[in-house]
């Protein structure tokens, strides 16, 4: 336990023993409107059916005021920024009549659920490109808790960047309450020109931008910059962040704090642990329980700090303040205890194992144009890898590059190979720069042509993708013959 939080335990008890009973967390009530600022929007459930979530959701381009007085012509999900958040329980079945009211074609990737192949959204390899005008019904089953996200899967550094991304959770009822109250944090960034609120041009920065990986002039929570939290001191609150991101890194820390890490990706960690920060890259997530700890009547900054994640990052940057997070003037409560054994997360059997070397290659091609791939061959001039269902491989992810990567695989859950690590389960993994990542990922089901690929999106369309074939698991047919020529033109946007 840190000073500070034994301390107001001390004071309480102190407290307590010369008046009444102390009250604990879950005595009390979030303050007033304590989440008011970061409200998401909720879509309106068109089915009856408790276990069916059935939405509409529309993309169209929406005036929304950013930054004050000023008007962006965002990319949104139904409106809104970020898209409607789409909640179910585990075992639900969700049901999303999508249109496409943009001027470009998309399409929905469903980040981290355990989708049937067809419903994972890569244009040109499970579904064809929703043109403008197009409409497309997403329906799977959810059976993993979690924290998830939304996003295109077409021109995706910039649709991204333009706004496209809504949180997903599903939730597991049998979560124990002392986790705090819910609180889903969607960060974010955007290029914008903060003298008119219009988007910067997605070339601006040519090469060494797409290299660097874009990240935007103002920093987003929600779809704001800087907005309020409330909080009671003692009080704990569930934060839910997921990064949404184009390329940015965010830590999640505050001074005066640990934050008890419950779990990531794909729901809980197998054991909490505390931690003064821990660091999110792009499209990761983190189920964190936040206990405010500062004084009533005080207001403190969460900021988003310079995060080293490769050549030229850090270098004469500033922190940005992302919240301002305001403790009322309630008297303090005692924090409810937070169990260390969240679930059993069993490893992966690897002695079976096949395994790959995947490197995360940045190469200069012949005119000097910059190219990114895995084992130096970018994804248009890639062969899939091949499994096979009910096959377990372990892959080497390793970077000599001199950026970080944050490795993101489709359809499947893996485990990192690390004995330092809490077990949990993870769809993305960063790659830290001279580093090697082990992860096992079992095949389980669901055949068909997946991605994998770096999640800093300008890293992604410059080659570092790549395809995998997951065979039925009684064939030993090879994996078909791939045209990839919807996918590299949908990627790809010339200015
Ligand atoms: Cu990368």
């Amino acid at each position: 336990m840190p000073k500070s939080r034994l301390f107001l335990l001390f004071s309480l008890i102190l407290l307590a023993s010369c008046s009444r009973e102390p009250l604990t967390a879950l005595d009390v009530e979030q303050p007033e409107g304590w989440d008011d600022d970061l409200a998401l929007t909720i879509p309106e459930d068109l089915n009856p059916d408790p276990n069916i979530l059935e939405i509409e959701l529309e993309a169209q381009i929406v005036d929304i005021e950013i930054i004050d007085g000023l008007t962006t012509p965002v990319w949104t999900y139904g409106g809104t920024l970020p898209g409607p958040l789409i909640k179910a329980k585990v075992g639900d079945t969700v049901i999303i009549h999508f249109k496409n009211s943009l001027p470009d074609s998309t399409t929905i990737h469903w980040h981290g659920l355990r989708v049937p192949n067809q419903m994972d959204g890569v244009p040109g390899v499970t579904q064809p490109p929703i043109e403008p005008g197009g409409e497309f019904r997403y329906e799977f089953t959810v059976n993993d808790a979690g924290t998830y996200w939304y996003h295109p899967h077409v021109n995706s550094a910039a649709q991204v960047g333009w706004g496209m991304y809504g949180p997903i959770v599903i939730e597991d009822p049998n979560d124990p309450e002392e986790f705090g109250d819910e609180l889903i944090l969607v960060m974010s960034d955007m290029s914008l020109n903060v003298r008119d609120g219009s988007f910067l041009a997605e070339n601006a920065g040519g090469d060494f931008t797409n290299l660097f990986g874009k990240e935007g002039t103002v920093v987003l929570v929600n779809g704001k910059i800087r907005p309020t939290l409330k909080v009671r001191q003692g009080k704990q609150q569930r934060w839910r962040v997921i990064n949404a991101s184009r390329s940015r890194y965010i830590p999640i820390r505050l001074r005066d704090h640990t934050f008890t890490i419950l779990g990531g990706d794909n729901g809980l960690a197998e054991r909490s642990r505390e931690a003064g920060r821990v660091v999110i890259s792009p499209s990761e997530r983190a189920d964190v329980v936040f206990t405010p700890m500062h004084e009533p009547g005080t207001t403190q900054t969460f900021r988003w700090i310079p995060f080293n994640r490769g050549f030229g990052t850090v270098y004469r940057r500033a922190s940005v303040p992302m919240i301002d997070i305001v403790t009322v003037m309630d008297e303090a409560v005692i924090p409810e205890e937070i169990p260390e054994q969240l679930r059993i997360i069993e490893p992966i059997d690897i002695s079976n194992a096949i395994e790959t070397d995947l490197e995360m290659t940045i190469a200069q091609d012949t005119s000097n144009k910059i190219e990114m791939g895995f084992n130096g061959i970018p994804y248009w001039s890639m062969k899939p890898l091949e499994a096979r269902v009910g096959e377990t491989h372990v892959w080497n992810l390793i970077n000599n590059s001199d950026f970080n990567h944050p490795f993101h695989l489709h359809g499947y859950f893996f485990q990192v190979l690390d004995e330092s690590r809490i077990p949990e389960w993870k769809d993305t993994i960063d790659v830290p720069v001279g580093e090697t990542v082990r992860i096992a990922v079992h095949f389980e089901g669901r055949p068909g042509m997946w991605m994998y690929h770096c999640h800093i999106l300008d890293h992604a369309e410059a080659g570092m993708m790549g395809q995998l074939w997951v065979g039925p698991a009684d064939s030993t047919d090879p994996a078909p013959e791939q045209d990839l020529s919807v996918l590299i033109d949908v990627m790809v946007k010339e200015e």
